[in-house]
């Protein structure tokens, strides 16, 4: 199973996720098999900022960890993602959460990502497509979600429910 979680928070946050789900399998090399709805977030971390829209997505692909990753990366920056504040605002963000059962720890790529436990606006929307994920150590994602006092105190609502329409690439 592999998954991605996908953040905006600037401009037209919906439009943003939905061009960004259309650049992933715009070259035939990533299909996604299911989407989460659309929640809107509290900004986690840094929190002077706009409020998020927040979705995760199961997806197929022959690429690589870090191959994927690389394609994200370019997604974002086709995007015209500017870099500039650690947590800051942007217009995508494209992170790898989970592929199948890899571990690793490099400078570029840590799986699973390390934030999926402590972030409400991950672990919500993966109930929805990934329920049977179990991280390396054996938690479920609604283990994860119960086991913890941090994530109830995140700020989240379901703002939209959106299917995928992969040969148009847009929410139907
Ligand atoms: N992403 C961050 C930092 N904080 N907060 C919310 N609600 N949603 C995000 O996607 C998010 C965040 C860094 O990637
Ligand atoms: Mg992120
Ligand atoms: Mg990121």
């Amino acid at each position: 199973m592999i998954l991605l979680g996908l953040g905006s928070n600037m401009g037209e946050r919906d439009k943003n996720l939905q061009q960004a789900l259309g650049l992933l399998e715009a070259d035939g090399t990533v299909r996604i098999d299911k989407i989460s709805s659309i929640y809107e977030t509290a900004p986690f971390g840094v929190t002077d900022q706009a409020d998020f829209s927040n979705m995760v997505v199961r997806i197929s692909t022959e690429l690589s960890p870090e191959e994927l990753l690389q394609k994200c990366i370019e997604v974002e920056k086709r995007m015209g993602r500017i870099r500039d504040r650690h947590w800051g605002p942007r217009i995508i963000d494209m992170d790898l959460l989970v592929y199948d059962n890899v571990q690793t720890r490099s400078e570029m790529l840590i799986l699973p990502h390390p934030g999926i436990e402590h972030r409400a606006f991950v672990l919500i929307p993966l109930q929805e497509v990934a329920v049977r994920l179990r991280l390396p150590d054996g938690r479920t994602v609604e283990e994860m979600i119960a086991g913890s006092t941090e994530i109830s105190e995140q700020v989240i609502r379901l703002w939209k429910k959106v299917d995928w329409d992969s040969s148009n690439k847009c929410f139907v």
